[in-house]
């Protein structure tokens, strides 16, 4: 036995790599896969972790064994180790055999990736926007007009081409359950594709530390029938109407003088669901988001001028059980001074 070392570590590394192949492959490290996109990636993933194994255990193998092997006896305290001159085959070896490791699956993963990407003509365009805290998405339709929602929703079987922006800091669009992750960078527009396969509810996550509510900007992707992905579209175009749609701007202000208490609440709706229903749940607005207080229940009784300063200036009263810093303090400059009225008039008209 002492005297074949190396067929010693070559028995002990085959097996430790082969317990170690079969724990990678049986351990199901994946969330559900609902888009075409997660085969390709799961494989490319069980492949790197195949390979990376008996690396692993080699090189492991090898530091144990020498530090059993040559260990210092006693005796030995003074002396030197033999002169060593280095020994070309072996640097060779050493130096190739990692080389087309690499190379192999760098080409591997790039045609993955090029597989993945590849492009679609009926694809769907959808925006996505992050900002601290929350996602938010812009469904182009025909004429130049846009739908603007916090829900994402999309037809099952169909591709979608994702444009991902960031209003402040860098944030990162992930929906695992798609295998799709990208960065969003202030200034310049990404992109990245998926096509859902399955349907269902899954998660979007901010992959990217972005400030205090990172941990809750969270959103979800719903994948639906294309029939329900109609019907769905048309009620964001449907009860907004004309002026409703644009949202924020212009067509708003032009009303200041008239509109009664109706309108404006109208207004306060719309200004919810697109600003703050992503982080807000309440019933009447059909929000379902979670970073913020259930709004359904949480305002029971509270007069204008509280809920006012609790949408421009948030840290002044902190709901219990909830962070400081996470609900954006800027409305006041990102919202018109009629949408903040349409909003107050509406969360007071819902709470009471
Ligand atoms: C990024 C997530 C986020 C967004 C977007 C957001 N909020 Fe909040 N909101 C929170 C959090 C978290 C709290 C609790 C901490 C606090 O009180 O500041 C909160 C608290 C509140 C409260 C106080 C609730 C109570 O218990 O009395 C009101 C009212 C409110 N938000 C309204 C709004 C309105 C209106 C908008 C849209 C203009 C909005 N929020 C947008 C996260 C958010
Ligand atoms: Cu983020």
């Amino acid at each position: 036995m002492r005297r074949h070392p190396v067929a010693q570590m070559v028995i002990v590394g085959a097996i430790a790599s082969a317990i170690g192949i079969v724990i990678a492959l049986v351990i199901d490290w994946f969330p559900a896969d609902a888009a075409e996109q997660a085969g390709p990636i799961d494989t490319l993933y069980d492949v790197l972790m195949i390979v990376s194994v008996p690396v692993f255990v080699l090189v492991t193998t090898v530091t144990l064994f020498a530090v059993w092997r040559f260990r210092m006896r006693p005796g030995q305290e003074n002396e030197d180790g033999p002169p060593i001159h280095g020994n070309t085959r072996l640097e060779v070896i050493w130096t190739a055999v990692p080389a087309i490791l690499l190379v192999s699956l760098c080409s591997y993963a790039y045609a993955v990736l090029v597989d993945i990407e590849e492009k679609h003509d009926d694809q769907l365009v959808v925006h996505v926007t992050g900002q601290q805290f929350a996602w938010r998405y812009r469904y182009p339709q025909p004429g130049g007009r846009a739908i603007e929602t916090t829900a994402l929703v999309l037809p099952k079987d169909r591709p979608v081409l994702f444009k991902v922006h960031a209003e402040d800091v860098i944030h990162d669009f992930w929906v695992p359950a798609f295998r799709v992750k990208i960065d969003a960078v202030p200034g310049i527009t990404t992109e990245v594709r998926a096509t859902p396969t399955k349907l269902g509810r899954y998660p979007v996550v901010c992959a990217e530390l972005c400030g205090l509510g990172h941990a809750v900007m969270r959103s979800s992707v719903r994948v639906v029938t294309p029939a329900a992905y109609d019907r769905w579209l048309q009620e964001q175009t449907a009860p907004a109407g004309g002026e409703a749609t644009g949202g924020a701007t212009a067509g708003g202000e032009g009303e200041a003088g008239g509109g009664g208490g109706a309108d404006l609440a109208a207004l306060g709706r719309e200004t919810f669901v697109s600003n703050c229903g992503s982080c807000h749940t309440l019933a009447d607005a059909g929000t379902s988001g979670a970073a913020g207080p259930d709004l359904t229940t949480a305002l029971r009784g509270q007069d204008e001028a509280t809920l006012r300063e609790d949408i421009v200036a948030p840290d002044a009263r902190i709901t219990e059980g909830y962070q400081a810093g996470v609900m954006p303090d800027n409305f006041a400059e990102t919202l018109s001074a009629e949408q903040i009225d349409g909003l107050v008039a509406y969360l007071a008209s819902v709470s009471r």
